[in-house]
């Protein structure tokens, strides 16, 4: 060690661990009894939308080897591990029978956690509505969100005796954004409109999740993952700041602030009402989203926005796109990733805990997704057989820098969480991308091999943190 080493001690009860979902990790998407989400819809339509056409029945397959997997998490260091339940495996018809082998799954999942003292944390959806769901409208009918909500608790009546964390959403702005705004994900619709329906309907199923989950009385916390995108402006000049302010209200307060606070910003509410673009909201609505506030929040962080005032104006007939009102802007010189075309930046991870601290009651929150997505692994192979990621380990160290100050000042950081723990499938980019502490190797049975990474954040873990 010489004199500039510097150690970075974290809590000794902190969440060290990785994050996951259902739809990307499970696999076994026509086994015992499982019926199709929209992946699985989209992918049997267009399959040339995914990358190498990998369909996601393909994912790396933690239906039938979650036991060996679990023993691979003890041995990359985890002392808590999220994942979600499938609704499309749980109640294969949106409503009604309950799947009695996936109870026997997500049982099995959970004990096998518990049993390797590992903490389960579940959530309910990651993007993945069932297929009958989506014909019924999906998030834009009453109908879903009832059945959400009925899902929502037969999975807490089912699991809540042992899971003490749940989650009701992962960054539920993603399906507003890819699958109506923007042409990504399927239904592949781009009306701004619907996409705020979407959203409104998504909260108010979220709340009446909360509260049917505070009725039973099951001593946990509930809360949602939300993907914050802090948003800063290009200069000091007040139409970038103001620019700034708006991209923050569409990105990140349209959701944080319902769940954490109980109202809509009013900021938002008026641009949407001067463009005729307010959702439908029915009676009781926003009483049901006042009275239930999160007592937990994860927050994933990747990337921030760097916004500059609009410079031309969009003529008012164009459909309308939140990026009508400033224009994306980043300075050349920053860090990206270029397989996934991110900017780096550790900073922010800091800036969003001292946001939280100070302007969200200092709610208790971890960061439940963070993690460096990299194509073509292969090449860092070494001789001993497994992958010299070294570029992962200083990409982890780098934000957790920043997470050891913002604890130091007084944030309420539960944990850190890794996306992810395997290489798993990523939505249309499949498996180009690879962000695990494990690698998957899809040629030889989904076989599995501890990376460079895995092994450093074992001795992270075993060390409550780093030294270097
Ligand atoms: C988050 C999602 C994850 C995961 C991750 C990496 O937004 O919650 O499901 O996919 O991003 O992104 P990608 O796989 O698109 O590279």
């Amino acid at each position: 060690m010489n004199e500039t080493n510097q150690t970075y001690s974290f809590p000794s009860d902190f969440w060290w661990g990785s994050a996951a979902s259902g739809p990307q990790t499970e696999g076994a998407a026509k086994e015992d009894g499982r019926k199709p989400s929209i992946w699985d819809y989209w992918y049997s339509k267009q399959p040339e939308c995914f990358h190498g056409e990998v369909g996601p029945e393909h994912t790396s397959n933690f239906y039938h080897m979650y036991k060996e997997d679990i023993q691979l998490m003890k041995k990359t260091g985890h002392n808590s591990f999220r994942t979600s339940i499938q609704w499309s495996r749980l109640i294969p018809d949106g409503k009604g029978t309950i799947n009695e082998k996936a109870v026997q799954f997500y049982n099995d999942v959970i004990n096998e956690l518990i049993a390797n003292d590992i903490e389960p944390i579940m959530n309910l959806y990651h993007f993945d509505m069932p297929m009958c769901m989506q014909e019924k409208g999906g998030w834009e009918s009453r109908e879903v969100v009832d059945a959400y909500v009925e899902y929502a608790k037969t999975c807490f009546e089912l699991f809540g005796d042992r899971v003490k964390y749940w989650f009701t959403f992962n960054e539920p702005i993603v399906p507003v954004e890819a699958s109506y705004l923007y042409n990504l994900h399927y239904p592949h619709i781009v009306d701004f409109k619907r996409g705020a329906q979407v959203a409104h309907n998504t909260i108010v199923a979220h709340a009446k999740a909360v509260a049917v989950y505070k009725k039973l009385n099951l001593n946990g916390r509930i809360g949602i993952i939300l993907n914050l995108t802090p948003s800063y402006p290009r200069s000091k000049k007040e139409e970038d700041v103001q620019a700034a302010h708006i991209a923050d209200l569409f990105f990140n307060r349209s959701f944080l602030d319902p769940v954490t606070k109980g109202v809509y910003p009013a900021g938002l509410i008026e641009i949407l009402k001067e463009r005729n673009l307010l959702p439908a909201v029915e009676e009781g609505d926003l009483e049901i989203i006042q009275s239930n506030p999160i007592d937990l929040l994860g927050v994933n962080y990747y990337q921030p926005r760097r916004v500059k005032a609009k410079e031309e104006q969009v003529p008012p007939e164009k459909p309308f796109m939140p990026e009508h009102l400033f224009d994306p802007y980043i300075k050349p010189d920053r860090k990206i990733n270029p397989h996934r075309g991110w900017e780096i930046c550790e900073e922010v991870i800091y800036d969003i805990m001292i946001n939280i601290r100070d302007h969200y009651d200092n709610i208790p929150f971890f960061i439940s997704e963070n993690g460096m997505g990299v194509e073509g692994e292969e090449k860092f192979r070494n001789h001993e057989g497994y992958i010299e990621d070294d570029y992962r380990i200083e990409f982890i160290q780098e934000h957790l820098k920043w997470v050891h100050k913002g604890l130091q000042e007084g944030a309420n950081c539960l944990g850190y969480h890794l996306w992810t723990f395997m290489d798993n499938w990523s939505w249309a980019n499949a498996y180009k991308n690879r962000y695990g502490l494990v690698e998957v190797d899809l040629n030889r049975d989904f076989k599995r091999t501890i990376k460079k990474s895995g092994q450093w954040y074992k001795a992270l873990t075993d060390n409550h943190g780093f030294t270097i």
